[in-house]
């Protein structure tokens, strides 16, 4: 499955500039505080109608629910239907090519501690 429109632009544009100017310990720390803004706080995890209220608060308000529902699942590697911090940093990566060839190694290392 691959994911078109808007937002996949922006991620791909805006993340390696984040990584190089926070480092990868610092890109990190932004996209858990991404994660926290976009997940349920009572789950714990990022369900689809967490996502849907919160997405506006990252900018990708413009997503419809077809968008929403495809960023869910090509994210949510182990099927449960909720994205989990890990899911959703892997997806943070996956949908950044740019910054997958350039700091692949330093992020999944950032990512295991
Ligand atoms: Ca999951």
């Amino acid at each position: 499955m691959t994911m078109r429109g808007g937002s996949v632009v922006v991620f791909e544009d805006f993340f390696p500039v984040m990584v190089e100017r926070l480092g990868a310990q610092g890109f990190m720390e932004e996209l858990s505080k991404g994660f926290r803004l976009l997940m349920d706080k009572e789950k714990g995890v990022i369900t689809l109608e967490s996502l849907k209220r919160n997405a506006g608060l990252l900018g990708l308000g413009g997503m419809s629910d077809d968008d929403v529902q495809s960023m869910l699942s090509e994210g949510d590697l182990d099927r449960d239907g909720t994205l989990d911090e890990r899911e959703f940093c892997v997806l943070m990566f996956r949908l950044s090519p740019g910054l997958m060839k350039g700091s692949k190694e330093m992020l999944e290392e950032a990512i295991d501690s």
